[in-house]
């Protein structure tokens, strides 16, 4: 096992980290910035090191302060959590020419699976389900041409894009050369890269995404999937485990296709594949990520399996073991609120100072955090404060035991968006599994 871990990241995940380090019995090193030399994760970690001024780009994704300050604790492996650098191949190949461990796959996996163009053309040779759809697109005259191919409407993508970013509807024939201009104009100004590629566009997908953990033994687990349709302007509010509008014949079929496909890629540790589901109910790869999520903790919840914890022991090159005597099995419903420091009605952040501070608990009800009473929420930084995990027997079960939840969180000082929570665990569309991605969008628009 490591000896010592530093942990390049910061908030509730950064605590995350450290209670697998915790619980594993590893030391934690915290790093921070200027603003954050008070912050949660700096009190709880072991030792903390700060790497510089308040702006990300010089503290949170300042590669060599990261580097120096593993090398000064003798820490012997880096753990990105999510955002900042953790899907950067460049670090995590740096931290391996620094003899530190980066917990994640290896770089070579980092880029073929984070370049969209690549991810697809994997995904296609391992027969995931895709939407008809083109490889890089030469200039305007051939996205003219794919297009017509592939049918109206389409979507134009980024391939160095993602989550999201980058992406550009496309209704008619008459609208594509210029579409295909400003998107490569600015995948090269957004993400270095011009390449860009299309799809058939789908109207009002769910988001339905499909958790991986594998070892460097050639094991693969897949862990069932989340349902991750309740978003708003592509920043999930509200995550769930298992996805109303699946079913076991269709998990363990796709489970399979990916527990197979991961496994002959040599792919190692935690991974997310996500997918598209059209009003038919048809799935179609979208794109991978290799990192940690914000919502891992419903599938924990489902699944009894510690992901940090085992994302760090494959690291190590432990071989997964079964959490139990038996195969793991999905237990019950879970449904995740994040919880961000805004204004519930425009969504405007609000950090500020946290005067009153009292998070919910009971059974089956966690509360992942990055904040305390006292402490002033940065403005430079995401507004996630704290993610709400309630758990029961059934979908009914967990959302009543959310809404306690939810209405016992007393957070004074600052504004939160818990009251858009409250307001979608009482919309039909959300009660009844009926969601999709416009839902927030049209409860905003009656003025919930
Ligand atoms: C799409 C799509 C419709 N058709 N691709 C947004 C995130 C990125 N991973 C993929 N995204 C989309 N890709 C095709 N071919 C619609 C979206 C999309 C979306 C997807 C999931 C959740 C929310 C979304 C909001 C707007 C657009």
């Amino acid at each position: 096992m490591f000896k010592k871990i530093l942990i390049a990241n910061r908030g509730e995940i950064a605590m995350r980290v450290i209670r697998a380090c915790r619980a594993l019995g590893v030391r934690s090193v915290a790093i921070h910035s200027d603003v954050d030399a008070q912050a949660l994760h700096v009190r709880f970690a072991d030792e903390a090191v700060c790497v510089g001024p308040a702006e990300a780009s010089k503290s949170y994704l300042n590669i060599p302060a990261i580097i120096s300050a593993a090398e000064i604790t003798g820490a012997d492996a880096v753990h990105p959590g999510y955002g900042f650098l953790s899907e950067n191949a460049k670090f995590a190949e740096l931290c391996k020419k620094c003899r530190l461990s980066f917990i994640g796959p290896t770089p070579e996996a980092m880029r073929t699976w984070g370049d969209k163009v690549s991810s697809r053309a994997v995904a296609h040779r391992y027969g995931l389900p895709l939407l008809p759809g083109t490889g890089v697109l030469k200039n305007p005259d051939d996205a003219v041409e794919q297009a017509k191919r592939v049918g109206f409407p389409v979507i134009l993508k980024a391939s160095g894009g993602g989550g999201g970013r980058g992406m550009r509807i496309v209704r008619e024939e008459g609208e594509v050369r210029r579409a295909f201009e400003t998107a490569s104009h600015e995948a090269m100004t957004g993400f270095k890269n011009p390449d860009v590629y299309l799809e058939r566009y789908v109207e009002e997908p769910r988001h339905i995404e499909f958790q991986i953990l594998a070892d460097q033994h050639g094991q693969v687990w897949t862990l069932g999937e989340r349902e991750c349709s309740l978003q708003r302007r592509h920043q999930k509010v509200m995550e769930e485990s298992p996805s109303l509008a699946m079913d076991n014949d269709k998990r363990n079929q796709l489970g399979e296709v990916i527990r197979k496909a991961i496994a002959e890629t040599g792919y190692t540790t935690l991974g997310t594949l996500e997918f598209l589901m059209d009003e038919r109910g048809e799935l179609y790869f979208m794109e991978m990520n290799t990192r940690v999520q914000v919502e891992h903790p419903v599938t924990e919840m489902v699944t009894g399996v510690d992901l940090v914890e085992n994302q760090i022991r494959v690291s190590v090159g432990e071989k997964l073991t079964l959490p139990d005597t038996r195969p793991w099995s999905f237990r019950g419903h879970a449904i995740e609120c994040r919880v961000n420091a805004e204004d519930p009605k425009t969504f405007a952040p609000w950090p500020g100072r946290i005067t009153e501070y009292h998070p919910p608990g009971g059974g089956g009800v966690r509360v992942d955090s990055g904040v305390y009473g006292g402490w002033k929420v940065p403005s430079c930084y995401d507004s996630l404060i704290a993610k709400v995990i309630a758990h029961g027997n059934t979908r009914h079960e967990a959302i009543v035991k959310m809404r306690c939840a939810l209405d016992e969180f007393i957070i004074g000082g600052i504004r939160t968006n818990i009251p858009l929570h409250q307001a979608l665990l009482a919309d039909p569309e959300v009660i009844e599994g009926r969601m999709s991605t416009k839902t927030i969008e049209r409860l905003v628009a009656r003025g919930f």
